[in-house]
Formats: structure tokens, C-alpha cells, sequence
């Protein structure tokens, strides 16, 4: 790892590694997970019934690929995690697909789940790090989960603190303006097949809307360091 992305994954949380892993191994995973989908005998109207944040988790929960941890948790993309998360991970969690069914509505920055799926933390260094593995491609819009770039270095307290933030985002406040006024950008993981994003599980993340005609197909596993 070079320190240009060194420096761009402790500034932004987040780092992009496109085509980190080849077409070839994702597509026997895209087939397992279509499979299984396949045999899944639930009823797409059943499930579109359900909000659409819930519809990602059912979806997903029916999904889990054997091998398919070790193929995309690669010895090289260990070695990565451990030097942006500044040591080696203590525990891995186990691989989560993350699907959503196609045309779920129209796409909207309003409603969103933001989160960070961390508690205690050490200050100034990072307690995790989410990868985040594309199945298949994910174009923008398509359902690809959104991180706010920079989100995991603000403070505890202050006027531009991680609270005020969270309430910020919570309330119905137009978020683009929110975003301007800490000075935050929003990330979305879309992109081809086989690109890797690593995130600081600081940052704030949100589910989103797939309003596109295709299945989003997307994977994730977090690997938590101890202090
Ligand atoms: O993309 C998604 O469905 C949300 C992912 C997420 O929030 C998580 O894995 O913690």
C-alpha cells in the first residue's frame, strides 16, 4: 500500500481499490447468490411489501455462500486492512451479503439509516475496518451503500461534533446543506465488479435506494481491531 492511500484512507475513512479482485471469482459467487436466490421460493411481492431497508435485510439474510469469506478476505486485503487500520484486525466477522431487489423507488437523500455500527472507541485511532466487496457491478443510484467521507475524524464535542451531526442528519434539515456546513462529502460504493472500498468504522453509513433494474449485488465483513 502506497502512502498516497495511506493518507487518503486516515483523511476521508474511506478507500477505494478498483478491481481489487478479478471478474472471474466474483462471478462464481454472483452464480451462487442467484442460485440461492433462485430456490428462495419467497414471494417478491411478500417482500416488496416490507419498507425498503428491511426488504435489503430479508433479502440478504436468505443468502450465504460457502468459501465465499475466504475467497474475497484475501491474505493481500488483510495485509491492506491491517496497515489503513494501523494493526492487525483481532476479529473478523462473518461475511454479510447485502442485496437489494431492483426498482425500489425513486432514489432520495431523504429517509436514509445513517449509523456507524462501533461503540466504544479510542480516540484518534480507528476501532475497525468495513469492507465492502461489489458481486457484481453497481451503477450510481443502484442501491450502493453511502459513507460521508471525513466522518469518522469529527469530534466528540464542539458545534461541528459527531452528535450534532447525527441529529443533523436525523432531522428532515436538507442535507445537502448539512453537509456543506460540516464541510463533509458523501461517497457512494458504486462501480464495477471486483472493486473493494475499505471504510474506518467510525464513519457514518447508510443504506440507500435502488431504483435501477438490476439486483444490487454487494457483500461486506468487518474486521474490528482491539486497543
Ligand atoms: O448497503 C447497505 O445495505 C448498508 C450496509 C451497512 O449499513 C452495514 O453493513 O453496516
Amino acid at each position: 500500500m502506497n502512502s498516497g492511500n495511506l493518507n487518503f484512507f486516515a483523511r476521508n475513512g474511506l478507500l477505494k481499490l478498483p478491481a481489487f479482485h478479478s471478474r472471474a471469482r466474483l462471478s462464481a459467487i454472483k452464480a451462487r447468490v442467484l442460485d440461492q436466490l433462485k430456490r428462495s421460493c419467497e414471494d417478491g411481492k411478500a417482500l416488496r411489501k416490507l419498507p425498503v431497508f428491511q426488504q435489503i435485510t430479508r433479502m440478504s439474510s436468505r443468502i450465504s455462500v460457502h468459501g465465499a469469506q475466504e475467497a474475497l478476505l484475501t491474505p493481500d486485503l488483510l495485509e491492506i486492512i491491517s496497515q489503513v487500520g494501523g494493526r492487525e484486525p483481532a476479529a473478523i466477522q462473518q461475511l454479510q451479503f447485502l442485496l437489494s431487489p431492483p426498482r425500489q423507488g425513486a432514489w432520495t437523500l431523504g429517509g436514509l439509516n445513517w449509523h456507524v455500527d462501533v461503540k466504544d472507541e479510542v480516540p484518534g485511532h480507528t476501532p475497525g475496518v468495513q469492507a465492502f466487496f461489489l458481486i457484481d457491478d453497481v451503477e450510481p443510484h443502484g442501491g450502493a451503500t453511502q459513507a460521508l467521507a471525513a466522518s469518522h475524524s469529527l469530534k466528540n464535542e464542539g458545534s461541528h461534533s459527531r452528535s450534532r451531526l447525527r441529529s443533523a442528519l436525523k432531522s428532515d434539515a436538507n442535507l445537502e446543506g448539512v453537509l456543506q456546513e460540516f464541510g463533509l462529502t458523501m461517497l457512494e460504493m458504486s462501480g464495477q465488479v471486483g472493486d473493494v472500498y475499505l471504510m474506518d468504522m467510525r464513519t457514518l453509513h447508510t443504506p440507500s435506494i435502488n431504483d435501477s433494474d438490476k439486483i444490487r449485488m454487494m457483500a461486506t465483513s468487518r474486521c474490528l481491531m482491539s486497543w
